[in-house]
């Protein structure tokens, strides 16, 4: 399975859970969603029914989330997780955000592969969004992940919810092509099972 493959393959697992209701809504300008550590799961994949499933798995690096905090203030978004452990030794790190604000719904989306190439996209609609400012930080050392969206690349929005899910992928080194040899695992942040995470308030500027 190669890389890209394998983004496919989170791709469409994203494109399915993305489907959940929303929460009931509030004002605000931060919010803090609190995740247990401890509530990792894994996708497993069966090759006699070629379907896959997920199993509980407690906590892995780079994907266990604690804590994220979503702020909304006159200049960005700003959205920091927090992880048990971020140590970076995954093959590919993903964090997947939705933010619907009172004009449209975007996506943030950060990724990270082995050799250290990252990013971080903005996208509406499938397509990109040039974005000026667009940053993204990653600290082992204090475990966290923090991506600013500059409030003019969402068009000066009133209101911003959120709601995040976060993947990592790891595999055998000693075994490349043996499919199971693969593991992706998932963090829905904001609640203990899998899937997309749950909704923030609706934040106003502040
Ligand atoms: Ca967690």
């Amino acid at each position: 399975m190669n890389t890209h493959s394998l983004r496919a393959a989170l791709v469409a697992v994203v494109a399915a859970t993305a489907l959940l209701a929303p929460a009931v809504s509030a004002h605000a300008q931060t919010q803090t969603l609190r995740d247990g550590a401890g509530d990792t799961w894994e996708q497993k994949y069966d090759e006699e029914t070629d379907s896959g499933s997920w199993e509980a798995t407690g906590t892995q690096p780079d994907v266990d989330v604690v804590k994220q905090v979503v702020q909304h203030s006159k200049k960005a978004v700003t959205i920091t997780t927090v992880y048990r452990e971020l140590d970076l030794s995954s093959d590919f790190l993903y964090l997947m955000s939705q933010l619907r604000t009172n004009k449209a719904s975007y996506f943030a989306t950060v990724s990270r592969t082995a050799d250290g190439a990252r990013e971080v996209t903005l996208g509406t609609k499938g397509r990109p969004v040039r974005c000026r400012g667009l940053d993204l930080t990653i600290s082992k050392q204090t475990d966290r992940l923090t991506v600013v969206v500059p409030r003019s690349c969402l068009k000066d929005p009133k209101t911003v919810q959120l709601r995040s899910v976060a993947y990592a992928a790891t595999h055998d080194p000693a075994d490349p092509e043996n499919f199971e040899s693969y593991h992706i695992y998932e963090d829905a942040i904001g609640k203990p099972g899998h899937g997309i995470g749950v909704w923030t308030k609706k934040l106003r500027v502040g």
